[in-house]
């Protein structure tokens, strides 16, 4: 019964502020009203079936997120959309790109265990020498299948070894032997086995550089995040840029939006309920 009535608030409230709200703020209180996963899944779909698939949003879900994670993904994907998440990328993309952006859905990367074995990641790195620089154009599915199928810790073995068979780094030979959006995927798995905080520190603070990109990767990013790992982020943040992402967020956007994205779940909820109640001095022109 209690499950109801929340649902019941919850469906009511995001209609109401369809509504009421419009623009960014819109994006963003509905954004922080969706359950997780079907956020998600609403993100991977407006992707899919916008005008021009937006490859970036695709990339950063799938290269970044656990094996059990996608899982409820797809289901919410399934539940919401009455289509599969995997058949539509599918649908929409095509090539290599196509092949990792599965290679990646269907999780075989193995995140748990944290299980090294040092014969194999040597293979492995030998594979991928044999597979780029060392000849005359790429064997890409050779990439795919190592950077998608093996697990993070077991992945950075394989970039240690690389760097000293190749003498270059993994990030420097996947831009020289692909390109476009398969060198951006390759690139953001890459990135996120190295360090995941770093990587959404990294999108958060180019969403905030670049023009008019702020709606999209910022608030997926921050929503995304606040009940996972948005402090390592904000750490990490700072560290790189010498700045609190608060506090760049907070030169470029309003302060109303800010304390929003910030505050916990359970205030948010609060917060929301007393914005509805004073939507007209909130939205009153600046
Ligand atoms: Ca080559």
């Amino acid at each position: 019964m209690e499950h109801l009535v929340v649902f019941l608030l919850h469906q009511d409230l995001t209609e109401t502020l369809k509504s009421e709200l419009s623009g960014k703020f819109e994006r963003l209180i509905i954004a922080l009203m969706y359950p997780p996963y079907k956020y998600e899944a609403k993100e991977l779909h407006d992707a899919i079936k916008g005008i021009g698939t937006k490859e970036g949003v695709i990339i950063e879900i799938l290269a970044s997120r656990t094996k059990a994670q996608l899982r409820e993904i797809m289901k919410a994907y399934e539940e919401e959309y009455g289509s599969n998440l995997e058949e539509d990328i599918k649908s929409d993309t095509s090539g290599y790109l196509e092949r990792i952006l599965v290679c990646l859905l269907q999780g075989s990367r193995d995140d748990m265990s944290g299980f090294v074995d040092p014969g194999l990641a040597l293979q492995d790195a030998q594979d991928l020498y044999a597979a780029g620089e060392k000849i005359q154009g790429t064997d890409e599915m050779k990439f795919i299948t190592i950077l998608c199928t093996r697990s993070a810790t077991h992945l950075m073995r394989v970039f240690d070894e690389y760097q000293k068979i190749a003498n270059k780094s993994i990030e420097d030979s996947i831009k020289s032997e692909t390109h476009g959006s398969l060198e951006e995927a390759m690139l953001t798995v890459v990135k996120c086995t190295r360090n995941i905080h770093r990587y959404f520190a990294e999108r958060l603070y180019c969403s905030m550089k670049g023009i008019g990109t702020w709606d999209g990767t910022l608030i997926r990013n921050i929503v995304s995040r606040s009940e996972i790992d948005l402090n390592l982020i904000k750490n990490e943040f700072k560290k790189l840029y010498g700045k609190s992402l608060s506090s760049m967020i907070m030169v470029s956007k309003s302060l109303s939006s800010t304390h929003l994205i910030f505050c916990s779940h359970a205030h948010r909820h609060n917060y929301i309920i007393s914005l509805i109640k004073n939507l007209r001095i909130v939205l009153s022109p600046k």
